[in-house]
């Protein structure tokens, strides 16, 4: 390796070690869409499966040491499943990640959850947050992670004005209820289920709500929750700069929330993305790191398949937007000369840095490549054997 190779490979190294990811334990279970559900005979239908899985995704890319949690799916007994949780953190070296409580799918939820106009609901729906907070207290996980369905069909059938008041009433007592070293994050979605009005729509009704509920809220920012064309990487910037950007739910889309894997559609908006989060990064160092997260439903990839998938594209992705040389990007941005600093930004992005995370990862005792890893290792073809004998709807949604 001549100097100049080898500093670039210290600097990939230095960015890469401390890139993580986390995936979703729903990710490895049978998902589908609202016409229907492919079911996979490797899926996994119980927790310890899921953990299981996780532990492969990370033995392969050694950027996922945390599995994100549905309540709902995951620790249907609540706080009484949290020692079968901590059972499988050991064996599998696979933490529990973020907490999220479920408000979308008991029957009692709809006409919303938090925002319900039945006080009994309401009550309910919070009772369950106060339950999530304590689980991720006992199972030391820092975030919990929330997103409501709450919204309405018609126009005319809802007070817009008395569900923010109840929302509000709501986060705040949350709040009161965090660890100091507990965050609460709000997740904002444009429409669907509901399709009139949706009570966190946006990052402005996250942000405000986030102020009002206390310190420790945060916004959740879903790459799937946006209208198309609106400009997320202008979002994530301007969270940053209030301080206020808890974290990230990755997926790609095509037209609507489509859970589909990132990258997979437009890798682009995610190399724009990770770039406003490296220039935040070299400018405040101090300020909090955002939870990058998965959030997407395999439905016709195979499961792990398509989660090692992701966050190899993850780890590509952000390497190119380390990369830039964003000394030189300011130089071009101060003076203008709007084709050079593109193109300087786009050469950051078509630069292949796959030769160098193969180093990496040789370095670090991974495969260089860990799809074909996994292609050879045979765990796919060991849980569908193990696996196919019990078709599970364990963990879906649709
Ligand atoms: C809702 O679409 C969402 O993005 C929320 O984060 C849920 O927790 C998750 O999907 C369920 O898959
Ligand atoms: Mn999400």
């Amino acid at each position: 390796m001549s100097p100049s190779d080898s500093a670039l490979f210290e600097t990939a190294a230095h960015i890469l070690d401390r890139f993580q990811i986390e995936i979703p334990s729903w990710g490895f279970a049978n998902t589908g869409t609202r016409f229907g559900k492919f079911v996979q005979a490797g899926a996994a239908s119980t927790l310890e499966e899921k953990f299981k899985d996780a532990a492969e995704v990370h033995r392969l890319t050694g950027a996922t040491p945390t599995l994100a949690l549905h309540v709902l799916w995951d620790l249907p007994g609540g706080l009484a499943d949290v020692e079968q949780v901590q059972a499988l953190e050991r064996p599998t070296g696979i933490r529990a990640g973020s907490i999220n409580p479920n408000l979308f799918q008991d029957q009692q939820y709809k006409f919303g959850s938090l925002c319900n106009p039945s006080e009994e609901v309401r009550a309910n729906a919070l009772r369950h947050i106060l339950d999530s907070i304590e689980i991720a207290r006992h199972l030391h996980a820092r975030d919990i992670s929330l997103w409501l369905a709450d919204g309405s069909n018609y126009p005319g059938t809802q007070s817009i004005w008395r569900r923010i008041e109840w929302l509000q009433e709501a986060l705040c007592a949350a709040h009161q209820h965090l660890d100091p070293d507990q965050r609460l994050l709000i997740e904002y979605k444009p429409f669907e289920p509901a399709f009139y009005h949706t009570d966190i729509a946006d990052w402005g009704m996250s942000s405000h709500l986030c102020r009002t509920a206390g310190p420790q809220a945060f916004v959740l920012v879903d790459t799937g929750h946006h209208y198309l064309s609106q400009n997320i990487e202008q979002i994530v910037a301007w969270l940053l700069h209030l301080n206020l950007l808890g974290g990230f739910h990755f997926n790609d889309r095509r037209y609507a929330d489509d859970d589909l894997t990132l990258g997979s559609i437009d890798p682009y908006q995610v190399f724009r993305i990770f770039h406003e989060l490296h220039y935040s990064q070299s400018e405040t160092p101090d300020r909090g790191a955002a939870a990058f997260m998965i959030d997407q439903s395999h439905n016709l990839k195979g499961k792990i398949e398509a989660m090692v998938q992701t966050v190899a594209t993850a780890q590509e992705l952000w390497l190119k937007a380390a990369l830039i040389d964003r000394e030189q990007l300011e130089a071009l941005q101060q003076s203008c000369d709007l084709v050079a600093a593109e193109e300087l930004f786009r050469g950051a992005f078509w630069r292949d840095v796959r030769p160098l995370l193969a180093l990496w990862r040789e370095s670090r005792g991974l495969a260089a490549d860990p799809l074909t890893a996994l292609r050879e290792d045979g765990y796919v073809e060991r849980i569908t054997r193990e696996r196919a004998c019990r078709q599970s709807t364990v963990g879906s949604y649709a």
